[in-house]
């Protein structure tokens, strides 16, 4: 997994983003201008339709001949151009006074770094191998890979500069972080620089991505991003690492699954899912899974049937359910407390809480997916029991 990779939470990101797409376009429409006459011209002349006293010898068509080079030319010139923006952004280092700069050390096989000097004098040295997971003698992995606590930490917001390279007697290696769309060689005995700034809180793989022996694909490090108060509060002190887990963190796994693309996690709004501060069903999905039952999610108790309640007690139900289950329970309530509970909690796992986002609500989301009356989350089956109950865990404390 390339963890955290369509968050493209950094400006040259967007830039690369965009370049693709406009190549991908217009290589779409070149290809179908080109092949698309190709194959209906040899199809409408196809040797039993033309007799060869038919065949005119025609020399040339002055308008067509000027449109099929300026117009395949003019797109063209749009590739150079978004490309050439966008090496531009990443090629152009951000003025070193207000910048970071980090030293970046790749050898085999693992990545190291060295920040400048704070205050007092201390100089933090960080990195080191990834940890290869542990198999057993069939091959099945009894516990994943690890990279610890050690990271490449930096603040949110900042222009960060990374000068790289390797020990003479190393190899070539590639720093490259997905997410930021950024990768550039280290090269024994030299100097590469790149730079990048991230917009959002998280963590963000990083990969060597030039083939550099035996371990070259254990070439693993993680890229941290702090708020600048807890940066600087590490930075400024003597701890080797910053405080705090922030391989658990809930609210860097719902950054680096992409989860706040459809979901709003610090206020109520609804963007294409609905918000995850607080669980918010609307009266419109409540009244929806009354209607018609649901059967998506794999609890233990299996299928809700439809038309648990019908007419004005589903109206009621729904408000109240929508309501946050606030006030005096309506006697309706009773035709779903016998699954959901008195309080909706969900009795124990069996059927989901209507009021909160347990870890069993989340983890079967996540593993099924969902349909619903606001539309459709994709499954996320790679996500891990214990990434569910870090995210569990900081859902309930916002
Ligand atoms: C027979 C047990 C049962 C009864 C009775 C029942 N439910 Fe359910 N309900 C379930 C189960 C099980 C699910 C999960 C279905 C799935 O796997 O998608 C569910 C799902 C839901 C959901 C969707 C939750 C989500 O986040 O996807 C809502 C809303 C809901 N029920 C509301 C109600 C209301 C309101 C009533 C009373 C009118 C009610 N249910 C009665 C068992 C029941
Ligand atoms: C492509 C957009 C999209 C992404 C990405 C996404 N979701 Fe969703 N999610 C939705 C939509 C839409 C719904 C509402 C489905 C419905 O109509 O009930 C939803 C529903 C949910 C629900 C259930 C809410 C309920 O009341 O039943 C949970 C929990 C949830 N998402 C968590 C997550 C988490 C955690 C992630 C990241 C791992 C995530 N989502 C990523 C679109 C998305
Ligand atoms: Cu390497």
């Amino acid at each position: 997994m390339l963890e955290g990779f369509n968050t493209s939470g950094s400006i040259i990101a967007e830039h690369i983003n965009e370049a693709l797409a406009i190549n991908l376009w217009l290589s779409i429409v070149l290809f179908f201008s080109v092949v698309g006459p190709m194959v209906y011209l040899a199809w409408k002349y196809r040797a039993d339709k033309v007799k060869d006293e038919d065949v005119e010898n025609v020399t040339h068509n002055t308008l067509l001949e000027i449109i099929w080079t300026t117009v395949p030319t003019a797109m063209m010139f749009l590739f150079f151009w978004y490309g050439y923006t966008s090496m531009v952004t990443a090629r152009t280092m951000p003025d070193a006074n207000d910048a970071i700069t980090i030293k970046v050390e790749g050898s085999k096989w693992k990545w190291r770094y060295e920040y400048p000097a704070n205050a007092d004098g201390v100089v933090h040295k960080l990195g080191g191998a990834y940890t290869k997971p542990k198999q057993d003698e069939n091959g099945k992995i009894i516990e994943n890979g690890t990279m610890g606590i050690s990271a490449l930490y930096v603040p949110v917001d900042t222009n960060i500069i990374l000068e790289m390279t390797a020990p003479n007697d190393d190899v070539i290696h590639a720093f490259f972080i997905p997410a930021l769309r950024i990768k550039e060689d280290v090269v024994p005995g030299r100097v590469t620089k790149q730079w990048f700034n991230v917009k959002a809180v998280g963590e963000y793989d990083i990969e060597c991505a030039e083939y550099c022996g035996t371990d070259h694909s254990y070439m693993y490090s993680r890229l941290v991003v702090l708020p600048k108060d807890e940066y600087n509060a590490w930075f400024n002190g003597t701890e080797d690492t910053p405080k705090g887990d922030y391989d658990k963190s809930g609210a860097a796994l719902l950054q680096q699954h992409g989860c706040k693309t459809c979901h709003a996690t610090l206020t109520d709004d609804v963007f294409f899912g609905p918000t995850l501060k607080t669980r918010i069903l609307t009266e419109e999905q409540v009244l929806d899974v009354i209607n018609n039952g649901q059967n998506q999610l794999g609890y233990a108790m299996g299928a809700m049937p439809a038309a648990t309640a019908t007419g004005a007690d589903a109206k009621e139900i729904a408000a109240y359910v929508a309501g946050g289950m606030k006030g005096d329970q309506p006697a309706s309530f009773a035709a779903c407390s016998g699954c959901h509970g008195e309080d909706g909690k969900g009795q124990y796992g069996t059927a989901p809480s209507l009021v909160d986002y347990d870890a069993d609500l989340l983890r079967n989301v996540l593993k099924n997916g969902k349909k619903g009356d606001m539309g459709n989350m994709p499954a996320f089956p790679y996500v891990t029991d214990e990434d569910i109950s870090a995210i569990a865990e900081h859902l309930k404390s916002l």
